[in-house]
């Protein structure tokens, strides 16, 4: 029931102290080895031996995805590349993402926090676990794999794709546990149903679903197609990858693995914490991690500190399911996408400052993705030809750049939907 029980039900004093200790070294190493934090610190006059108590951690600046994508590739890593024995990227474009490293201890520390997860939500080492995550510089596959290695279970590494395949290997296989993002969930879920399969020629028990955002109701229609208990997890890049929180069968919030992490909700806004319980932005400290340490990340993740103890016994705090961001950020088919980004692309194609709106659906459990883009009229016979070509460039550079398909239709001036003056940018009709 519990992967680590003495360190996952530690109680809170004994808790406060390690985490102490932890930060502190933290500090000390990031202020030797990490040019960024030394300067950061020392613009702000703060050594890290003043830092005496949890609470002096709001004395110490933030750091934003921005500052990550400055510092790209390697610049916030804080061992040598010869202690580095793994480097994933956060999902997204080609471009400068967010670079992260590992070493031989950090993947341990990784997989025993995803091991954590994984038995939570049910896992033993009795399990048949498939992961439908990709296997790539994106956390999830590897991620997932290793703790599911660790726990014991067989793991199948099945990665995304071929969701007829998938199923077959499910039967085969005899599958027991299913981790994927909950909308690749719910696409097999309408694929077993017209593949006429029952479920009960299957042998799944339980799902953990991660990577994106879902709600309740997706959870019920889930565990009712696939006759499973379906957990939620939580993770990302910057901060460790999945494995930085989930829920344990009670399915009331995810208990973040506190020991590693000290998390701050803060107001977007003001940056300063939320009163106890409310919604604000997650901002994340680590407090092992060695190649890729993080000083008070901010998450840009909408979610609240749920306030009362949970049944199962684990201490650790816990977080209510992420339900929004502070940001832009959309996450299309698992990867991470910025509309600025698809604007400042279809600027250096179209020129001018183009009207666009990104137009999101889901259909059979598959994201797509359509962007309009307002184009001026061209007279005559040329005029489908340029729409065509001009489309056809833009898609190009879409998939090349942001590494996913969406599909491009140049529409007349002033047809997008406009609210106060200003078109709407992004169009969600995915029912979460
Ligand atoms: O999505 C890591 C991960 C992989 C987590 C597999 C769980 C399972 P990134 O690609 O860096 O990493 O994306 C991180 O995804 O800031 C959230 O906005 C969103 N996200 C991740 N998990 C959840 C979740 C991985 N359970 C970004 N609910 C994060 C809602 C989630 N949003």
């Amino acid at each position: 029931m519990y992967w680590e029980p003495d360190k996952e039900c530690l109680d809170r004093e004994e808790l406060e102290q390690l985490q102490l200790e932890r930060l502190q070294s933290t500090l000390n190493r990031v202020y030797a080895h990490v040019p960024f934090y030394r300067k950061k610190f020392d613009s702000l006059g703060i050594s890290p031996e003043e830092i005496g108590a949890l609470s002096d951690i709001a004395r110490l600046p933030f750091t934003t995805k921005d500052d990550v994508r400055a510092n790209y590739p390697y610049g916030l890593f804080a061992v040598p590349l010869r202690e580095v024995v793994r480097i994933h990227a956060s999902s997204g474009t080609t471009g400068t993402v967010a670079v992260v490293g590992y070493t031989r201890n950090d993947i341990k520390m990784w997989s025993n926090l995803v091991a954590r997860v994984l038995t939570a939500g049910g896992v033993t080492k009795d399990d048949v676990v498939q992961i439908c995550f990709g296997y790539g510089l994106f956390t999830g596959g590897f991620g997932l794999h290793y703790g599911a290695e660790r726990v014991g279970a067989s793991v199948i590494p099945a990665s995304i794709g071929n969701t007829a395949r998938q199923i077959q290997i499910m039967k085969d296989f005899k599958t027991t546990a299913l981790v994927s993002t909950p909308s690749y969930a719910m696409r097999i879920a309408n694929t077993i149903r017209e593949m006429g399969i029952s479920v009960s020629a299957l042998s799944l028990k339980y799902g953990l679903f991660g990577a994106e955002p879902w709600s309740e109701g997706m959870r019920q229609e889930i565990q009712d197609a696939l006759g499973i208990v379906a957990t939620d997890n939580y993770g990302l890049s910057e901060v460790l990858g999945p494995g930085v929180s989930g829920e344990c069968r009670e399915r009331n919030g995810l208990h973040i693995h506190e020991d590693h992490f000290l998390v701050e909700v803060v107001d977007p806004e003001t940056l300063r914490p939320v009163p106890a319980g409310q919604r604000g932005e997650l901002v994340i400290t680590t407090l092992t991690k060695e190649a890729f340490p993080m000083i008070r990340y901010r998450t840009r993740d909408l979610t609240r500190l749920l306030p009362d103890a949970c049944p199962c016994g684990r201490t650790g705090k816990r977080m209510s399911r992420v339900v929004g961001r502070t940001d832009d950020m959309l996450k299309i088919r698992g990867v991470n996408v910025f509309p600025s980004q698809i604007e400042s692309l279809i600027h250096e194609i179209e020129g001018g400052g183009p009207q666009y709106q990104i137009v999101i659906d889901r259909k059979e459990a598959l994201d797509e993705a359509t962007v309009l883009v307002e184009a001026d009229e061209v007279a005559g016979y040329d005029r489908e030809r340029r729409k065509g070509g001009t489309a056809d460039t833009i898609r190009k550079r879409l998939a090349h750049e942001l590494g996913i398909t969406v599909d491009v239709k140049l529409v007349g001036k002033n047809t997008i939907d406009r609210s106060e003056g200003k078109p709407r940018r992004v169009i969600d009709n995915r029912k979460l």
